[in-house]
């Protein structure tokens, strides 16, 4: 309670140069040893890389620029034969670096200087993040020391994701970016984007452009009111996923069906259900929409995700499959010939056979398909991966029968949701997901055995959109339940603590200060 006491007063703004015993590195390492005494960086300081090492070179630069954005220190990345040798910090690549996990890392501080190694570039990457923190425990500016520590580090989970809605509220390329490079700096490795929806098509398919010319832009009521919307460009795409990658974030596009299609089929009334040609909706919620199951409609959606496998090396492709009411489906005379033709029996059978459709399809092009638990409904497509969002019970019941699913519960992961009861809290959903409830959350369901555990990939927040209509609202939301959805994906179990969690957060929060994200304070107005 000393700790929460620092941190408390931390937060409320009153004087807290007192460290901290742990020092603030989000999410917390695997292992952590601090030690008597410090390495003083000056701002002559140096960062060593091998001529050669390429990944410990990108690592030193994003290391060098974060320096620069947060703690006006700039240090040159110097390559030179001797980066072996110690003295201020090195960078390189250790295909025999004592933590063998994929993207760990070792981070040593002693009298030499620091020192980060590692076998991937992940490792290096997620090293240099590290280092970036034990740089900037405070909100001063140029030199600083750093504490003795030894670090061995590697996450707990290999899918650490953030799911963003673009499709209800659009995100122009540049602050998807900020999105992204904030999801770096919390060792997140996933980006689902959530990129279609009843309310908008917002990924260019070069094909059948009507879908950005008519399905991107939604009409409001009211005489003067102009269209909204937007969209990616192939191009803008492509410049997103780099900068993702080289971030060591993987983008996992979502083209949203058999529901959620009234965009789509708003710009190709043909590939609907009912022949009508509804305009792209303006209300939330559920919508009846549906895409066909007729083999023009399951050749169309094949093309797009031709080129939607061309954009988007991912391995797993999300086919959504949420919240897809069957009512044009079952009034339909030509879909329940299709079905008896087929000899399926009902709709939720159907769209199982549309989602394998879709998922053998991927197989074919050596992608994976993942959805939400809706899929399992009518038996589990034989390819899917399962995300499983109405509670756990959709990913319990998948990894029984040996696919991988990943855990994004509503209400706990819904970053849409409130943090905070607070008077000034902007819109959001109603019921209130603390930070606390955030970081207590635990990724693998117990009733789980080892076995089936395995198949737990990890865990993701989403960010839906109908309450979040601009950008500093979605980082208000994010921020810093994104601090606790990190520890609790990468940091081992029984090395969370929420108060030590707390007492590591005031660094961060000037760090964010540093580089202008709207956190919520209000995060902890209630639940601690
Ligand atoms: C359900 S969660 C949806 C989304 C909404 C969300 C919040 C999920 C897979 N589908 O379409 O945005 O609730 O309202």
């Amino acid at each position: 309670d000393a700790v929460r006491g620092l941190a408390l007063a931390c937060l409320l703004g009153f004087a807290c140069s007192a460290q901290a015993t742990t020092p603030s590195i989000i999410p917390l390492p695997a292992r952590m040893t601090v030690e008597q005494g410090g390495y003083a960086i000056s701002a002559a300081a140096v960062i060593h890389v091998k001529p050669g090492d390429r990944a410990a070179a990108d690592a030193a630069h994003y290391l060098a620029d974060l320096l620069v954005r947060t703690r006006g220190l700039s240090l040159p990345v110097v390559e030179d034969a001797s980066a072996t040798s110690r003295g201020d910090i090195v960078i390189r690549s250790d295909p025999s670096a004592s933590v063998s996990q994929a993207e760990g890392y070792v981070l040593d501080v002693d009298a030499r200087g620091l020192d980060i190694h590692a076998r991937d570039a992940a490792g290096l990457f997620y090293g240099a993040v590290s280092a970036w923190q034990l740089l900037t425990p405070d909100a001063a500016k140029g030199a600083v020391t750093v504490p003795y520590v030894h670090v061995a580090d590697w996450p707990r989970f290999a899918w650490r994701g953030l799911m963003l809605d673009v499709a209800r509220h659009f995100e122009p390329p540049a602050e998807v970016k900020r999105m992204l490079d904030a999801m770096a700096q919390h060792k997140l490795n996933v980006f689902h984007w959530h990129l279609t929806d009843d309310q908008g098509w917002r990924l260019e398919i070069r094909r059948y452009p009507r879908l950005t010319q008519v399905g991107a832009w939604r009409q409001p009521p009211g005489a003067d009111a102009k269209p909204y919307g937007g969209y990616y460009t192939q191009a803008e795409v492509k410049d997103i996923v780099a900068y993702a990658a080289a971030r060591h974030i993987t983008v996992v596009p979502e083209i949203d069906m058999p529901g959620h299609a009234q965009a789509a089929v708003a710009a190709y009334p043909e590939i609907g259900v009912t022949g009508g040609h509804p305009a792209v909706s303006i209300d939330w919620g559920v919508n009846p929409y549906l895409f066909n199951v007729d083999e023009h409609t399951i050749t169309f959606l094949h093309n797009v995700l031709d080129e939607v496998m061309a954009l988007f090396p991912s391995t797993f492709i999300h086919v959504g499959g949420d919240e897809a009411i069957k009512d044009q489906w079952q009034a339909s005379a030509a879909v329940q010939a299709r079905m008896h033709a087929l000899g399926i029996k009902d709709e939720n059978m159907l769209q199982s056979w549309f989602i394998e459709r879709m998922g053998q399809y991927l197989a074919q092009h050596g992608r994976r398909l993942i959805g939400w638990d809706e899929i399992l409904e009518g038996g589990v497509p034989p390819s899917a991966s399962v995300m499983s969002w109405r509670g756990t019970q959709g990913a319990i019941d998948a990894a029984r029968l040996g696919h991988d699913v990943v855990l994004s519960p509503a209400p706990t992961l819904y970053f849409d949701n409130l943090q905070g009861a607070r008077d000034d809290e902007p819109s959001g959903r109603l019921s209130v997901q603390t930070l606390a409830t955030v970081y207590r959350f635990e990724t693998v369901p117990a009733s789980l055995s080892a076995e089936q555990a395995r198949h737990v990939l990890g865990a993701q927040a989403n960010i839906w959109a109908e309450y979040l209509n601009a950008p500093w609202q979605v980082e208000h939301a994010a921020f810093p339940r994104m601090d606790a959805l990190a520890e609790t994906v990468w940091t081992p179990a029984n090395e969370r603590h929420y108060d030590d969690f707390l007492a590591r957060l005031p660094a961060q929060f000037h760090r964010y200060d540093q580089l202008g994200i709207a956190y919520a304070d209000s995060a902890f107005a209630v639940g601690m």
